[in-house]
């Protein structure tokens, strides 16, 4: 049974006019290695931590602005919100079609409140604690292109021709703001795009983004604004002592205007400064290590790296059944091939490169969970391929190949083929990141013992779930299995209004 919302009662909970406050018991393990008369032994106590949350319920007049707000996924993105806004519907060859948000986590998935006569109940997942709607936000950012975004969305091809006419009205008027060019990190076919760029030196560039984020937030009168990467992949920057390791070389590097600085780091640059969450939607290296630094000292939350959209979703399912079923996998091989602009951009070998690496990485934490069927350092053959077809466009086709060893020396062959518009994949993932980030700068929590209650990590790992990526503090482990990631976010959000983790247990029943 479905039910819209719900209120928690327990004496662990309080609801003010500001707040939520929990009081919640964390139950986790602690382990030591002892040794005990010679003979090593790991040994596991059941620990628990008390914490208490305060999640702050007013919910923000939201902006975001997208760096590439003209490309695929942000035009798409832009006119699907305006497309529920205005409760848009339009013709398709096989019926009428209304807005939706499908593939939202936060709009369009549901999480179990409990069972009631036998029956299960669900609520929508962003009833579990105030979250901003999508219709309210007010959309902005940059592209090096000056196309408006109606001519963007035509662009695209993603959208169906009449559902296009009808919003067309809406986003003929938008143009991007100016964006930071530098051709050495895009790929060189991005040139002709390169209309609408903000001069200067570097240092003048940020400057130039932060103006340019006051003035939105003034116009608009949003009490706060979220950044988010959704442009061309950069190739990987250099990371270099004396350069970029640390802030104070990042910061001066930025004054010497050093070519070696990435735009998407200036952009992340200006907004820690101003305190403005960033998220980095591509594989590209953004996060130097001095602009990871200089978000911790600022406690600005930072959150990447690379949409989790399709084939690497699929993967971090897969792969986690697999090991988890106690089956090898041995070879995986993932073959992708597109024609929007994105692919066209991952055709040069730099670009491509970051890809591959934040589309490798994603099965590390499953085989290393299982020493019974790997050995240490073993892993399995995963070979990454892209293509850039300009005839498909935007609608990607994704074929995967797992290869395990299965009972007995046996070998069982899985094959994916996957066909599906990427930015409608990508959208509703944005939508999930900046609506997540916003949240996550309201809850505050505190384990007993310490003193004050503090916001958290600033690097996100929250976010975890829709990313490829996820970018960690350094020495938090790297979880890329889906199952995983998503309990971790439903537990969190459960935490904060003193509800314990869904533990599928069912006892009640057994
Ligand atoms: P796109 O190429 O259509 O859009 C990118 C836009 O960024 C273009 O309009 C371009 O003019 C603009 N741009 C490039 N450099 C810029 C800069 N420095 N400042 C401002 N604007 C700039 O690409 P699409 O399909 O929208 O994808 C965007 C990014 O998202 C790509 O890096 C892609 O790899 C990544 N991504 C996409 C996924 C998907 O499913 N669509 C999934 C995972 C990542
Ligand atoms: C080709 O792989 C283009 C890419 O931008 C992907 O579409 C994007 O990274 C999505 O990747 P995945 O693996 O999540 O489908």
């Amino acid at each position: 049974m479905f039910i819209e919302n719900f209120k928690v009662e327990s004496p662990n909970v309080k609801y003010t006019d500001n707040e939520i406050q929990s009081v919640y018991n964390y139950e986790t393990t602690e382990l030591v290695h002892e040794n005990r008369n010679e003979i090593y032994q790991w040994v596991v106590s059941p620990k628990t931590v008390k914490y208490e949350f305060k999640t702050d319920i007013h919910v923000p007049k939201l902006g975001v602005m997208l760096v590439g707000w003209g490309g695929n996924n942000g035009s798409t993105l832009t006119g699907g919100v305006i497309a529920n806004r205005c409760g848009i519907s339009w013709a398709t060859k096989d019926s009428v079609q209304q807005a939706n948000y499908f593939g939202s986590l936060t709009q369009a998935s549901t999480i179990r409140v409990g069972s009631y006569n036998g029956e299960e109940i669900y609520a929508p997942f962003k009833s579990l604690v105030p979250m901003v709607n999508p219709e309210d936000i007010v959309f902005g950012g940059w592209d090096i292109s000056d196309m408006n975004l109606a001519d963007a969305m035509a662009r695209a091809k993603v959208f169906d021709i009449d559902l296009q006419k009808q919003l067309r009205p809406y986003m003929e008027s938008v143009v991007p703001l100016p964006g930071i060019y530098d051709p050495d990190f895009i790929a060189a076919n991005q040139g002709e795009r390169a209309n609408n760029i903000i001069k200067g030196t570097k240092k003048e560039q940020v400057e130039q983004i932060i103006k340019d984020i006051r003035e939105f937030k003034e116009k608009n009168k949003v009490d706060k604004v979220v950044v988010l990467w959704t442009a061309n992949t950069e190739r990987y920057s250099n990371v270099v002592v004396g350069l970029n390791d640390t802030v104070e070389n990042l910061l001066g590097s930025l004054d010497r205007n050093e070519s070696e600085i990435s735009p998407s780091t200036l952009y992340a640059i200006a907004c820690v400064l101003e305190d403005v969450p960033f998220i980095n939607g591509s594989p590209q290296n953004t996060f130097v290590p001095g602009l990871i630094d200089l978000a911790i000292q600022r406690n600005c939350l930072i959150g990447g790296d690379d949409f989790k959209s399709g084939q690497t979703k699929m993967k971090s399912v897969l792969v986690d059944f697999l090991v988890g079923a106690g089956i090898k996998p041995t070879a995986i091989v993932s073959y992708n091939h597109l024609g929007n602009n994105d692919g066209m951009n991952l055709s040069a070998p730099q670009t491509f490169r970051s890809k591959e690496i934040s589309k490798s990485n994603v099965v590390d934490d499953m085989v290393s969970s299982n020493g019974i069927l790997y050995q240490p350092g073993e892993h399995p053959d995963h070979v990454v391929v892209i293509k850039y077809v300009p005839y498909v466009g935007d609608s990607k086709r994704a074929m995967d190949e797992y290869t395990s060893e299965i009972f007995m020396g046996g070998k069982n062959t899985i094959v994916l083929h996957n066909t599906c518009e990427d930015s409608l994949l990508a959208a509703p993932i944005i939508l999930d990141l900046v609506l997540l980030a916003e949240l996550s700068t309201r809850i505050q929590l505190k384990a007993e013992g310490e003193g004050k209650f503090h916001s958290f990590h600033p690097v996100a790992t929250i976010l975890s779930y829709l990313i490829k990526a996820p970018l960690v503090p350094a020495g938090t482990p790297v979880v890329n299995a889906l199952s995983k990631q998503r309990a971790m976010l439903e537990n969190i959000l459960r935490a904060c209004i003193g509800l314990s983790p869904e533990n599928n247990m069912i006892l009640e029943y057994k």
